[in-house]
């Protein structure tokens, strides 16, 4: 069923506890945890608790959680003091844009200059 745990989904198993993960922030329909392989001195990845494979399969079903991961992420820069320096919010979507975790996410970078365009 649309938004159930995925057996199969790493970070159904960091939601469930299963999988360890630094986290930094928790809310009723979000989880927000330090990326294991980090890209900026912060990188924070906020997931929704119910399963999604991407963010617009997320937004076009639960709109409410959606915008929760929005102002998670924003709580994120600000617990991080990246907020006034800038900060990026990225989700990447389909393999060919590097998505590699089919459970929606927002990375969160920040702590250094970003260019763009990205890469
Ligand atoms: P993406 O490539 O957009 O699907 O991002 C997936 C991110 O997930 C990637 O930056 C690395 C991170 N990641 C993968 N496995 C783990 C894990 O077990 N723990 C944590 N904390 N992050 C992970």
């Amino acid at each position: 069923m649309a938004g159930e745990p995925q057996a199969d989904c790493l970070f159904c198993k960091i939601v469930s506890g299963s999988i360890p993960a630094t986290v930094v922030r928790e809310t009723e329909t979000t989880v927000a945890f330090r990326d294991i392989n980090p890209q900026a001195p912060t990188h924070v990845l906020v997931i929704p608790k119910v399963h999604y494979p991407d963010a617009a399969s997320l937004a076009a079903a639960e709109p409410q959680i959606t915008a929760d991961l929005l102002r998670e992420a924003g709580e994120v820069a600000a617990d991080d003091k990246v907020d006034s320096t800038g900060y990026r919010v990225v989700f990447n979507t389909g393999p060919g844009a590097g998505q590699t975790v089919f459970h929606a996410h927002a990375h969160v970078l920040g702590g250094r200059g970003l260019d763009w365009p990205p890469g």
